[in-house]
């Protein structure tokens, strides 16, 4: 089999990078090593930037997203039993983000993909990324005991933090940067109204709690935990109590309860794997980064790798330039880097570290203060939640 693009993974990066090849009829195959219902099981992100949202609509995989998505023009931030709303559009000139689930996201993807024919190989085993340093890569892979090969022009690697292809880039070739948070995240989903219209970030002496939604009937909630909890210690009831303790009194008392459907627990750590260029090997989204959820930036960060690659192979296959390939380690981490930085502040800012002493305590309720209290702060803030430009 031969291919101009090889992706490994089909998750929002893989998927978008494919849909976005295959309207600029641009060859390529998607593999992943588990099913289209395993991956349309995962819940995770939320948040949408206007940059992705557009990237969707590029890949014509938006239609349900505008019918069904909610538009957002600011969120609050809880703390001291408090609200105070955070009002990106006045902020921003004008920006907001769409609150629309990564798995509908990648389930849109999904059809418009087997809408154009293209090609997606699920449950690949052992998928190899090959001689990606030299002109003729190729990835090999088994499926159903037979092993198989595509030799292409360029492997994409988006098959996430635990995939192939960061493991196949000898270790002197790679540096690495990572910072693992003392806590995690419990999440759940009910099909309940959302407590508010907009998100709530609430910080509270016992811990990080999140107020977000999936539509105007579906909550999504998160409470900060310590790392070795256990989800089955963790009943509905239990869970519901401990959010209403984290959050202000009137929302406490508004929130409708139901059975979760789905809850997990989430580590959280900031990583990074420069560069993301090797040869004929680029790696994208969560392969080459991860960030703490609080910024709402894994996702889109995915999605802004996979405009600077679709750039860079457009120039490639069209203008015969190979300046865009060349340039996509660096465009892309300046951007990453932002939205690492971000993502830690954030995260720094909202939750309890059990090693927090008095001092940094203070620190953290100036910090809080400043933000709400100055339009210059508040503003820093809500332009990198609706996402700087690409
Ligand atoms: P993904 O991990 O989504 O997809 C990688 C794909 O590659 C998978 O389908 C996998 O099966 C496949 N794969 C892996 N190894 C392979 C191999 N060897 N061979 C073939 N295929 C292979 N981001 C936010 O913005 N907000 C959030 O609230 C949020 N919550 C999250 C919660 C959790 C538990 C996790 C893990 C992540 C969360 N994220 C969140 C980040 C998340 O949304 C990622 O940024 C996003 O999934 C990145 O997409 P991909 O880069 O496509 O990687
Ligand atoms: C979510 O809805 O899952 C979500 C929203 C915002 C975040 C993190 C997660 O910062």
């Amino acid at each position: 089999m031969h291919t101009q693009v090889a992706i490994i993974g089909s998750g929002p990066s893989g998927l978008l990078l494919g849909q976005l090849l295959t309207e600029a009829g641009i060859d390529n195959i998607i593999l992943d090593r588990v099913g289209k219902e395993y991956i349309l099981g995962r819940v995770r992100a939320g948040v949408l930037e206007e940059g992705t949202v557009s990237l969707i609509d590029k890949a014509k995989a938006g239609a349900r997203m505008h019918a069904e998505g909610l538009p957002h023009d600011g969120f609050s931030l809880a703390f001291d039993g408090r609200d105070h709303r955070i009002d990106l559009f006045g902020l921003t000139g004008g920006k907001r983000v769409m609150v629309y689930g990564q798995t509908e996201v990648t389930r849109d993807l999904m059809e418009r993909r087997e809408g154009s024919g293209a090609q997606t190989i699920y449950e690949a085993a052992n998928v190899e990324p090959h001689d990606f340093d030299g002109t003729a890569p190729y990835v090999s892979y088994e499926k159903g005991g037979v092993a198989h090969r595509i030799d292409c022009d360029f492997i994409a690697g988006c098959d996430g933090f635990h995939g192939a292809s960061r493991k196949a880039v000898p270790e002197k070739s790679l540096r690495v940067f990572e910072k693992v948070y003392p806590f995690g995240w419990l999440g759940i989903l009910a099909e309940v109204p959302p407590v508010s219209h907009e998100l709530i970030y609430a910080n509270h002496p016992r811990g990080f709690a999140l107020c977000s939604m999936r539509s105007q009937h579906r909550s999504r909630y998160y409470i900060q935990c310590p790392l070795d909890e256990k989800i089955e210690d963790w009943s509905d009831d239990r869970f519901w109590d401990e959010l209403r303790r984290r959050l202000p009194a009137h929302h406490a008392d508004a929130l409708v309860t139901a059975p979760s459907f789905e809850k997990s627990i989430a580590p959280l750590r900031s990583f990074v794997a420069e560069p993301m260029r090797f040869g004929r090997m680029f790696l994208v989204g969560d392969a080459a980064h991860i960030v703490p959820p609080t910024g709402a930036k894994g996702l889109n960060l995915a999605a802004s790798d996979v405009h600077y690659l679709f750039s860079g192979l457009i120039e490639h296959y069209q203008d015969r330039s190979n300046a865009g390939v060349d340039a996509y380690s660096q465009r892309a981490l300046a951007r990453i880097w932002k939205a690492v930085r971000f993502s830690w502040w954030m995260t720094t800012m909202m939750h309890r570290f059990p090693d927090t002493g008095d001092f940094d305590q203070r620190i953290q309720e100036a910090e809080l203060d400043y933000l709400t209290h100055s339009r210059a702060a508040s503003t820093a803030l809500a332009e990198n939640y609706v996402g700087l430009a690409y």
